[in-house]
């Protein structure tokens, strides 16, 4: 969950439409990121117009990292949290029920949602380091 996530309260929120899905919550960790963090976490948008934008976003406020568990819960979960741009994301989906365009330079949607296997244990590594 990104900072506008819980500065909005709507951590309950969205772990209740994760495990109503049927996921498992395997661990959740709330911490502040900071730039070394995100450039790991981010590395594939380095250069993009929104990078700095999303880095100093993602800095603004406490954030919540969750494992989540479930057969195809990496496809699964992008499905809950609809599209990237919250006016697009379909109704019934997390980005579509609870964030709006704030006219910002990044996209403020709530989540963050690994895109594969190989992005989901390189995000845990960074998220939950042994
Ligand atoms: P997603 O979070 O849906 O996987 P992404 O990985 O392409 O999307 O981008 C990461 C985040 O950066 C995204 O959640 C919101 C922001 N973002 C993406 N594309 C953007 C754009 N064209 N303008 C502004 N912010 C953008
Ligand atoms: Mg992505």
């Amino acid at each position: 969950m990104k900072p506008d996530g819980v500065r909005r309260g709507l951590v309950g929120q969205v772990i209740a439409r994760v495990e109503t899905k049927g996921y498992s919550i395997e661990a959740l960790r709330m911490l502040n990121a900071d730039r070394a963090l995100l450039e790991r976490h981010y590395a594939e948008h380095i250069g993009k117009a929104f990078y700095e934008p999303l880095v100093e976003f993602m800095m603004s406020g406490p954030i919540v990292a969750i494992i989540a568990s479930g057969n195809r819960v990496i496809e699964g979960f992008r499905s809950l949290a609809g599209v990237t741009d919250p006016t697009l994301a379909a109704p019934g989906t997390i980005r579509g029920d609870l964030a709006r365009d704030q006219g910002t330079k990044v996209v403020q949607n709530i989540v963050h949602g690994s895109d594969s296997p190989e992005s989901a244990a390189r995000e845990i590594e960074i998220f939950f380091p042994k």
